[in-house]
């Protein structure tokens, strides 16, 4: 740090009181709900400042305390420009395994009314192909036994029983995360554990509880060393903690908070443009299938053709002309868009996100997670085309893709770092076997991922796709494919 420079510091404006607990705070939330709800807060009013839990690590604590939690948020154009905003709504952070009590106490609090999350798909310790708690993850076979837990479900279900247990109302929970039906799969895992540690509370929760779904959108990439160093020297303060985003942003939020709280259940987030609507189900599957679909399709065969980001990726006539067609061939006719959105504009605008050249997410980034990813991004949408007897060459090769990725050798040879909770697992049985079928096929026998019948009806095209990519290479497949 320079002499000369200053560190990011709060300004002198009045704090609001803590209202919401967050647990998984990373770039995106930071980025996204927060700037909500600081925008909320600013046109309505309302004790809704954050208090972040982080799960796993301490590094953005870290980062974090020695400037009061305040931090930037750069929002980068397509033409370059940057606009800096100084985010103060995080009050303070946690790290749960250092102090689990604290964590719990903070969401038994009676001022805290909403824990929201960002706590990734694997956070939920759900079974991708079913949405039901894995009951056998390690974090959950601990929070069965131990009142100070590991697991978001964990700590959701240990806060609620204390508040049942002190007479206070539930809290809602908002789930932030890209998953299909997420209120309804969070309060699915939370009834799950709940019920094996008090029947009785698993009642309270069932019928007092709330668990909004929602569709959240930003692209926001990983924070990188030089994004730091740049932005030190663009304003003259030091901010070891900013994030970086592109303008755009949707909240799309099921008004359904804990009645208990009346109107005061949670801040006045239309005011900072979210949409709070009655069904988020349109909105999540034109987001998820458009966005992320897509996002993970050209993440996969970018990466194998050598394009570091996504920008680049499209920025290849071969790809851009792929993701066009896997929009209006095989992803719009598969569902229902939200009433009155015009699909061909969204895809349009999507393209253009995609394009931007300041937003360098990384293809290797986003294809982190695949196999708690792939279900509700890609397989959801093969199986409606399948069901409508509409090809989708596009998708099976996206798959194929996948398969290859997680096979952990590149296109050159050099070894991929692939990162997935089942990473090894899908190693193991790609190298086990020595052709594409059986590759195909062991893979495909990942009942956590495939179910056994989508399994039988993508062995053959999948394999073929595989086949093609292994011999001739991901930019000479995508081209093929019409
Ligand atoms: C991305 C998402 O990393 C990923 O998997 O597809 O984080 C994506 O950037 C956001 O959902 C955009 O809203």
């Amino acid at each position: 740090m320079r002499a000369d420079e200053q560190r990011l510091r709060r300004s002198d404006a009045a704090r609001p009181g803590p209202g919401i607990v967050h647990l998984g705070l990373g770039a995106f939330f930071r980025a996204f709900g927060a700037i909500y709800v600081e925008d909320a807060v600013r046109v309505s009013g309302g004790d809704w400042g954050i208090i972040g839990v982080s799960l796993q690590s301490p590094s953005v604590r870290d980062r974090l305390a020695p400037q009061d939690f305040v931090y930037t948020c750069v929002t980068q154009d397509a033409d370059g420009g940057e606009t800096f905003r100084k985010v103060e709504i995080v009050q303070d952070v946690l790290v749960a395994p250092e102090n689990p009590e604290a964590v719990l106490a903070w969401m038994a609090n009676p001022a805290i009314c909403i824990v929201t999350l960002t706590v990734t798909e694997k956070g939920y310790c759900h079974d991708p192909a079913t949405g039901r708690l894995n009951l056998e993850h390690p974090d959950i076979v601990h929070d069965l036994d131990n009142p100070l837990p590991r697991s978001a479900p964990g700590f959701l279900v240990r806060a609620l029983q204390r508040r049942r247990d002190a007479g206070l109302p539930p809290f809602t929970v908002l789930t932030c995360d890209n998953l299909p039906e997420n209120g309804r799969l969070v309060r699915r895992a939370v009834l799950d554990l709940a019920g094996r540690i008090d029947p009785s509370l698993a009642d309270w929760i069932a019928t007092e509880g709330r668990f909004p779904a929602t569709m959240v959108d930003r692209i926001t990439p990983a924070t990188k060393p030089e994004d730091i160093e740049r932005l030190a020297q663009k304003t003259g303060y030091r901010d070891e903690a900013p994030v970086m985003c592109e303008p755009f942003r949707q909240w799309v939020v099921e008004d359904d908070f804990v009645e208990a709280y009346g109107t005061d259940a949670r801040p006045d987030l239309a005011a900072a443009g979210a949409e709070m609507v009655q069904d988020v189900t349109p909105y999540e599957n034109m987001k998820l299938r458009m966005l992320n679909g897509t996002h993970s399709s050209l993440a996969y065969l970018g990466y194998l053709a050598g394009h570091e980001t996504i920008a680049e990726t499209v920025a290849d006539p071969v790809f851009a002309g792929f993701v066009k067609r896997l929009w209006r061939q095989e992803i719009m006719p598969s569902f229902a868009p939200p009433e009155g959105v015009d699909l061909e504009a969204y895809a349009d605008a999507l393209f253009r996100r995609y394009s931007n050249p300041a937003i360098r997410h990384r293809t290797w980034q986003i294809a982190m997670d695949g196999s708690q990813k792939l279900p509700q991004r890609i397989l959801g949408t093969i199986s409606d085309n399948l069901d409508a007897g509409r090809p989708c060459p596009g998708l099976m090769l996206a798959v194929a893709g996948w398969m290859r990725y997680v096979g952990g050798i590149d296109e050159k040879g050099q070894p991929i770092e692939v990162k997935d909770p089942l990473a090894a697992q899908l190693r193991a049985l790609s190298e086990a076997a020595q052709t594409a079928d059986l590759k195909v096929a062991s893979l495909l026998g990942v009942r956590d991922i495939f179910s056994s019948r989508l399994a039988a009806e993508l062995a053959q095209p999948v394999s073929r796709a595989y086949e093609f990519l292994s011999v001739h290479g991901a930019r000479k497949a995508v081209g093929d494919i019409k």
